[in-house]
């Protein structure tokens, strides 16, 4: 029996055709590309061989592998003097956006 991976992920991924286990070729990278979708075709070895198709959806788990990184470059407030007060930014508090 031939089994083999029917897309352009045939260089990410290979597959065992004796055992179906899908092995990633590459290290892969969840903020570049999260989900892969392709077809698996095996093929007996039958006078005439027979097919059949399945679908694979191969989802990338995200890990904590980046800096955080703050949205702007410059944040600017303003404290009225003598108070304790949040520091605001033409009324309204200023909010430090960070992506993780
Ligand atoms: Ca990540």
């Amino acid at each position: 029996m031939d089994v083999h991976i029917c897309s352009d992920f045939i260089f990410r991924f290979t597959i065992d055709s004796t055992t179906g286990v899908i092995t990633p070729l590459v290290q892969l990278d969840y903020e570049t590309q999260n989900r892969y979708d392709f077809l698996v075709r095996a093929i007996d070895t039958g006078n005439p061989r027979l097919t059949s198709v399945a679908s694979v959806q191969v989802n990338v788990l995200d890990l904590d592998d980046s800096l955080p990184r703050f949205v702007d470059a410059i944040y600017e407030g303003y404290i009225t003097e003598n108070q304790i007060a949040p520091v605001t930014r033409t009324g309204s508090a200023v909010v430090l956006a960070v992506q993780v």
